[in-house]
């Protein structure tokens, strides 16, 4: 529990900041522990409530994590899982989970900036219950529930009002991230349910009781791509007003599972004059680009230029078409998953590592 109490103390140093940025941090943490679990393929289906009490419940159907006694702790793994720092995710190896959120600091990040958490993993025939409060520590026991058929995790957490500015979560914000994560996460379905109380706007002038003025407008909304990035692309140019150059999306993927990296690829070229290149490393946006990017504008550009030379459409006087020329209306998205990712630049948004550069060439 000290390691909480670390994260209680420098709350910034895991989640960013403890403004609304940090606050929404804590639901992609838990989410993306979910992510994870898809990624490995046992889950596939998540569903995100913002509870009417102020909590957020991330519910998911993979294996649930495990809740048999940890052989070094000497406690259930789940209450390793979320009391202890980095004991989250990664174990267990294999596979590059790292979905994302603030570089997966884990779910012990978020049971320690919560006044309460209450998880309950479906698993093994059973429903167990766990419940922490103040900051990570266990208030209630691990205990063997109803039996189930189901399997899966289902976490809800009410971030400390003591650590974080505001305790208001922005649906919109969620959506947003939700959308990304379902086009990055192709057959992943996720939803976000709103059950909040929320204020009317402008309450008739005698109102006699406050209750009147409220009312509860549930929304859900429900993201599932079959076919991702392809879709991330169609999606991307309806919203513009601009014709198409070619009916097909353009979308490939590749995998060298021997060096731990995979690439998927959709690109389709509009009437638009600027560029929309979109790149993700691990499902972060790399809005500052990086190796990945590099390796595919070269690609993109000799490609264009082998061909136009080939087929004479670039005559010997001619110059080659710069990069410029190859992605003039140009909308593609990008996406790398790979084991160790290095964040790199101003805001940790440019990938680092060599091999993306070579790996996304070649392919
Ligand atoms: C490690 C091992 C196993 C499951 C998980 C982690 C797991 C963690 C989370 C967090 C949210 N949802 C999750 N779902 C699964 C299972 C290992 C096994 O069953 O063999």
């Amino acid at each position: 529990l000290e390691g909480l109490e670390a994260v209680r103390k420098r709350p910034g140093m895991y989640i960013g900041s403890t403004g609304p940025r940090g606050l929404h941090h804590l639901v992609y943490e838990v989410v993306d522990n979910s992510v994870d679990e898809a990624l490995a393929g046992y889950c596939d289906t998540i569903n995100v409530t913002l509870q009417a009490d102020g909590g957020v419940r991330c519910e998911d159907n993979g294996r649930g994590i495990p809740v048999d006694i940890h052989p070094t702790e000497g406690k259930p793994t789940v209450e390793v899982v979320m009391t202890i720092l980095h004991a989250g995710g990664k174990f267990g190896g294999g596979g590059y989970a790292v979905s994302g959120g603030l570089h997966g600091v884990g779910i012990s990040v978020v049971n320690a900036l919560s006044e309460k958490v209450n998880t309950i993993v479906r698993r093994q025939g059973h429903a167990w219950r766990i419940g922490f409060a103040n900051g990570g520590h266990t208030v209630q026991e691990l205990t063997k529930g109803e039996e189930t058929e189901l399997t899966g995790t289902s976490q809800t957490f009410y971030p400390d009002p003591e650590i974080f500015e505001t305790t208001e979560f922005d649906f919109e914000t969620l959506r947003a991230r939700f959308q990304q994560m379902a086009f990055l996460n192709k057959g992943l379905r996720i939803t976000l349910t709103d059950e909040r109380v929320q204020e009317i706007e402008e309450p008739e002038a005698e109102v006699e009781e406050e209750i009147e003025n409220q009312v509860v407008k549930p929304r859900t909304v429900d993201y599932l791509y079959k076919d991702g990035l392809l879709d991330y692309v169609k999606h991307l140019n309806a919203a513009k007003k601009i014709e198409l150059v070619h009916d097909e999306v353009i979308a490939f993927e590749s995998e060298d599972a021997a060096r731990g990296i995979s690439l998927e690829i959709a690109m389709q070229w509009t009437s638009a004059y600027a560029e929309s290149v979109h790149t993700y490393a691990n499902t972060i946006n790399t809005h500052e680009g990086g190796t990945h990017e590099e390796g595919f504008r070269a690609a993109l550009t000799g490609l264009l230029n082998r061909y136009a030379r080939d087929n004479k459409i670039l005559r010997e006087k001619d110059d080659n078409l710069t990069g410029e020329d190859a992605r003039e209306g140009l909308t593609a998205v990008i996406s790398v998953k790979l084991s160790e990712p290095q964040f790199e630049g101003q805001t940790k948004t440019k990938l680092g590592n060599s091999i993306a550069r070579g790996f996304v060439q070649g392919v």
